[in-house]
């Protein structure tokens, strides 16, 4: 998948992610900058998107920016499957990078010229002013589109403890946990993720059964995060990922709210079941070594208005 040496790119994975025990653990984002500080000002047309479709980080970019109506932010589209130069993309189409025209994520994180270290990551937000990157972590990128532009506002003061308690819950049990679970390299730790997932997912289901949103009327940040999950899980993880206790369609409550999420303004736009499909199934020697990609589930997401 290759890294990043002081700014030098290198095939192959250096930087392990799998821990003694079994269990997989990501590793953390290093470019912090953020909108609205002396050096990157909350300018129209001034930034972009570099992204994946089918990677659930940066679909949580693509549906603050679709949610608030930030249409100025350019985006470029990453192809769905990685190769030995990672994330990667084509000369033109769809899977062109029109911006800076390079052809690998990595490119995007050499043309910054501050020399970094480490795993080459989607999403990156990209300030066209100064050619340089602002950030490559979601959870910030989200923040600081929500707080230095116009639209509705995600992350409400009075909200603010309850958003957090809820992210901190579902980054680890559900957006990350599908991933602990269908990485782990034992038993035992996958087993652990896998229950965690349908832990957090009853609960949620329950708190559904008397509030509209997790935060209660307002739609929040804490729904847009857990979003990404639920658009993946019934033709991703289900079954790439082992997470197959139960689907998200068998869900009384927590199906319904994902199909209503759906529903929203410009949403549906940022969904492409096609390439979760073609890269969560995509050719990878411990989990799918022939790269065979399901035909199904059929499952009918339009019903929520
Ligand atoms: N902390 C990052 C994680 C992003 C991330 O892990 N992206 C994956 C795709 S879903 C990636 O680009 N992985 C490439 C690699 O690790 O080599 C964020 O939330 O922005």
């Amino acid at each position: 998948m290759g890294y990043m040496v002081e700014g030098v790119y290198h095939e192959g994975d250096d930087v392990t992610q799998t821990l003694p025990s079994g269990a997989w653990e990501r590793s953390r984002s290093t470019v912090r900058n953020w909108i609205g500080d002396a050096t990157f000002p909350a300018e129209a047309g001034r930034y972009h998107l570099f992204v994946a479709w089918n990677c659930p980080w940066a679909h949580r970019t693509l549906l603050t920016r679709a949610i608030k109506g930030l249409d100025a932010i350019t985006v470029s589209y990453a192809k769905p499957n990685r190769d030995a130069q990672g994330w990667i993309f084509d000369a033109e189409g769809e899977f062109a990078d029109p911006l800076l025209g390079v052809r690998a994520v990595h490119e995007v994180y050499s043309a910054d010229q501050m020399r970094y270290t480490g795993r080459l990551t989607v999403p990156v937000l990209w300030d066209k002013v100064q050619g340089r990157m602002v950030s490559n972590e979601s959870a910030d990128i989200v923040r600081m589109l929500n707080a230095s532009f116009d639209g509705a506002d995600l992350y409400p003061d009075g909200l603010a403890d309850e958003i957090n308690q809820w992210n901190d819950l579902i980054y680890d049990t559900v957006n990350n946990g599908v991933y602990r679970a269908g990485f782990a390299s034992t038993q035992a730790a996958y087993e652990k993720a896998a229950h965690q997932v349908f832990e957090t997912l009853d609960r949620i289901d329950a708190h559904l059964a008397d509030h509209p949103w997790l935060c209660g009327n307002q739609f929040t940040e804490a729904d847009l995060r857990l979003f990404p999950t639920l658009a993946r899980f019934d033709v991703a993880y289900h079954y790439a990922f082992r997470c197959n206790l139960k689907k998200l369609s068998d869900y009384v409550n927590l199906w319904p709210y994902a199909k209503r999420i759906y529903a929203m303004p410009g949403v549906s736009e940022t969904v492409r079941f096609d390439i979760y499909k073609q890269g969560y199934f995509s050719a990878s020697e411990k989990r799918n070594p022939l790269g065979i990609v399901p035909i199904g589930p059929m499952v009918d997401w339009g019903t929520g208005a």
